[in-house]
């Protein structure tokens, strides 16, 4: 059973200040009963009420009111939006309905944060036009890889649709989100049926609320629906019958679903099918989907998680980092312009550290899209925490060097290197069910924070953490730069106790919760640390698999030589003694040591720190968190003694400080 009751996240607002004004709304250019623009005004109205205690009464004439003008601006770019305070009230300019949401809450957002309503000030246009949650839920209920209960979107194979699905769309809507992607990649059973009669008008009914809010609906397709529900015998993308059942079902999904996005596509991946079965190419798959969906204006993203799972540990030459770009560089240019790859950020699955994957960028012609994963998978379950921002805008910041000048992949995806209208950022959600919809409260800082990136990539991880923590608790400074704080190390404290150096990996199997140093070491997934007796790490260099020369020549110069190699990556890139003596003075196995022994402190500090906001945070906040920094104090145990003994035991070096190892 769904939970009945659920928080409100960031958009709880506290009151900010005793108003002593009332409001008056005037709209020019936009039509008032316009859902956006209805629901904007819904929203502002909520929320000025809360955050000063004044009134907003609607449009009739009051003497002495303040005025919260919305006003069409078509000069401005899409989607973008300019709020200004003044003494007679707010002005709100905007191109289109998108934007006056957008700016709405940017209103509330700031006044959150500490503005009165009149100093409201700001400009801003998105800097990517796709800002899209990726959710993996299943239709029976289940979420894969979700931590926070069961999904709100699905239950016992039919689509939920409530008071809990508006407001996760104003939720998304006031962070920038314009895409939503309801169904796991993983395209399987009843999921497969959703582009039926036997769900369309479910989906109509959850597509027009996220309407409201500017959210287009998109879904993951099933590539063998040709054969799956349609009874054909291939789903070869070439093939004349499975073409003409791919128009027809275009056609019908778009009588069923006019304001539809389009469809996400896992192809030829971890067991899905796709076109490789036919000897097709990926971009003959995408394309064909393309064509038949262009007519309605939809759109196809198709995944670049491609690699080969059926390894074998002793073939040191096959390398599960080099996949994505082995199948999809040579085909840059193929693919058609409503076709998008999705890129996850590494080139291996969502660790806690690896490099940028070399597609983004490598791929010059084509549009691409970056792909991040809020939902703690190998992050810690969201019962660690681990605030991911910091690692979302490394990558965003990294520099290509796939041309001069905008070169970031924040240059790339937003389409400002090659010009192109279609790009941006994707993330899998963290969200489920749970009262507090992320499992740890803590963690809504993630969903919010990757939200607000996807729309300013330019704003600080801690700016991000700043605005969360006001938004959603309004502490008193102190204690804000105290959390913000926790939050910012979050993350290189859970890459100390776990796997550092760009390692990785050495975790669990199947749950990717705690440490398994060898979990996946001798298994067909191609995720090896090539540990022996004496020393660690992969060969990536032209001696090795070669992955570093699918970089271009600075970066691939760089990441070669160990000597020039970011240490916190050296381990992906190198296979290196244990005696290897690093930059701080410290050797390689010292530096495992050390690292595992900081991170478990670092866990402790963590959890200590949380117990100073005792009296500032809400109480059932407090305590859920609570139980789950013990929770992680265990798990951060469990890593240092089984990595420490591990590589202990193989080494036979001992700790230079002499520390416990078991
Ligand atoms: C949805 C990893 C996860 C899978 C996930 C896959 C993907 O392998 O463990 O659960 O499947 O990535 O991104 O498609």
């Amino acid at each position: 059973m769904q939970s009945e009751k659920w928080t409100q996240l960031w958009l709880d607002y506290h009151k900010m200040y005793d108003g002593k004004d009332s409001w008056i709304i005037a709209v020019t250019g936009f039509d008032k009963e316009n859902t956006i623009i209805a629901n904007a005004l819904k929203e502002f109205t909520k929320g000025i009420e809360a955050l000063t205690g004044e009134t907003v009464l609607g449009t009739s004439e009051v003497m002495n009111a303040l005025t919260f003008t919305v006003s069409q601006n078509v000069t401005l770019s899409k989607e973008s939006y300019r709020i200004e305070g003044s003494h007679d009230g707010i002005l709100l300019e905007a191109s289109d309905e998108n934007g006056v949401i957008y700016g709405v809450f940017a209103i509330l957002r700031q006044i959150a944060c500490g503005k009165k309503a009149l100093e409201v000030e700001e400009a801003k246009a998105p800097s990517n036009p796709l800002r899209m949650m990726n959710h993996w839920d299943n239709m029976d209920g289940s979420i894969e890889r979700g931590y926070s209960g069961d999904s709100f979107f699905f239950e016992d194979e039919e689509i939920v649709i409530n008071d809990r699905t508006t407001d996760y769309a104003r939720f998304m809507a006031s962070i920038g989100i314009n895409a939503v992607v309801i169904n796991n990649v993983n395209v399987k059973g009843a999921a497969s049926y959703l582009i039926t009669d036997r769900y369309f008008d479910k989906v109509k009914e959850l597509s027009d609320i996220f309407e409201g809010y500017g959210i287009k609906l998109y879904m993951s397709l099933n590539f063998a629906s040709p054969i799956e529900i349609g009874g054909l015998d291939t789903c070869d993308p070439l093939d004349k019958e499975v073409i003409a059942w791919w128009q027809g079902k275009m056609k019908e999904v778009y009588e069923h679903l006019p304001n539809f996005g389009g469809f996400l596509v896992k192809a030829d991946s971890e067991g899905r099918p796709g076109p490789f079965t036919y000897g097709r190419t990926q971009a003959d798959g995408a394309n064909m989907l393309g064509d038949v969906i262009k007519p309605y204006g939809g759109i196809i993203i198709w995944r670049c998680f491609v690699y080969n799972c059926t390894q074998d540990w002793r073939d040191t030459k096959t390398d599960r980092a080099r996949a994505g770009y082995d199948y999809f560089k040579d085909l840059d240019g193929a693919y058609h312009d409503n076709v998008v790859l999705q890129i996850k950020n590494g080139p291996m699955d969502f660790q806690i550290r690896e490099p940028v994957s070399p597609l983004l960028g490598g791929l010059q012609h084509t549009n691409q899209m970056l792909e991040v994963q809020i939902a703690q998978e190998y992050t810690g379950h969201q019962i660690d925490l681990c605030y991911l921002i910091p690692l979302y805008k490394e990558v965003l910041d990294f520099h290509t060097h796939c041309c001069r000048g905008k070169d970031t992949v924040a240059d790339v995806v937003s389409g400002r290197t090659m010009g192109n209208a279609l790009g941006g950022m994707a993330a899998v959600i963290n969200t489920g069910d749970d009262e507090n919809w992320t499992g740890n409260d803590l963690a809504a800082a993630n969903t919010y924070g990757f939200g607000r990136l996807s729309f300013d990539t330019e704003l600080t991880s801690e700016e991000i953490a700043r605005e969360w923590i006001a938004l959603t608790f309004n502490l008193p400074e102190k204690e804000t730069t105290l959390l913000c704080n926790m939050l910012l190390g979050s993350r290189e404290t859970y890459e100390k106790y776990t796997s550092p150096l760009g390692i990785g990996w050495m975790v669990t199997p199947m749950g990717h919760y705690g440490p398994s140093v060898d979990g996946y070491e001798y298994s067909r997934w191609g995720t090896y640390h090539r540990a022996d007796h004496l020393g660690i790490g992969v060969d990536r260099t032209d001696k090795g698999t070669g992955y570093a020369q699918q970089y271009y020549e600075e970066n691939a110069k760089m990441y070669n030589d160990p000597a020039a190699c970011p240490e916190e990556l050296i381990l992906f890139f190198h296979h290196l003694p244990y005696t290897y003596m690093l930059k701080t003075g410290k050797t390689l196995i010292q530096h495992i040591y050390d690292s595992h022994f900081e991170g478990e402190k670092e866990a402790e500090d963590l959890s200590a720190d949380w117990d100073k906001l005792k009296n500032v945070i809400p109480a059932q906040a407090f305590d859920r968190v609570r139980k789950r920094f013990d929770l992680q104090l265990d798990n951060a145990k469990e890593w240092r003694d089984q990595v420490n003994s591990y590589f202990y035991r193989k080494s036979g070096i001992p700790d230079e400080k002499n520390r416990t190892i078991y």
